[in-house]
């Protein structure tokens, strides 16, 4: 699994709705971030645990390091209290409520 000092990073799956919703996040707040995608079963998790101290996606590490994890509101009012968010972040929302594929998530 690569490691991306410079980057934000999000332990994460496409299939996991609370990933998605801190993806949302990192996206309205025009933030660059690489996915790392983790194995499906929790007990398969190992480097995520070695990285992050746990094994509950989401998580995300932050360029200095700062492990953010629990809940993904969690993971989201932490980023909110570090990133302020730019004005393009509600059309990105606008967008998603617009669009016919669009969904609610969380
Ligand atoms: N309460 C957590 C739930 C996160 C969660 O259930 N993640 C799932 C995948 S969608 C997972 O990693 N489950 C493994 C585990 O039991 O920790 C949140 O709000 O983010």
């Amino acid at each position: 699994m690569p490691s991306e000092p410079g980057l934000i990073q999000v332990f994460q799956a496409e299939w996991c709705p609370y990933s998605a919703r801190v993806r949302q996040r990192l996206n309205e707040l025009d933030l660059p971030f690489v996915a790392l995608p983790v194995p499906a079963a929790k007990d398969e998790r190992s480097v995520m645990q070695e990285r992050t101290g746990t094994r509950t996606i989401p998580a995300v590490i932050l360029p200095d390091a700062t492990v953010l994890g629990g809940d993904a509101a969690e993971i989201i009012t932490e980023l909110d209290k570090r990133f302020a968010e730019p004005p393009s972040a509600q059309a990105q929302r606008d967008q998603l409520a617009a669009h016919p594929l669009g969904r609610i998530i969380g």
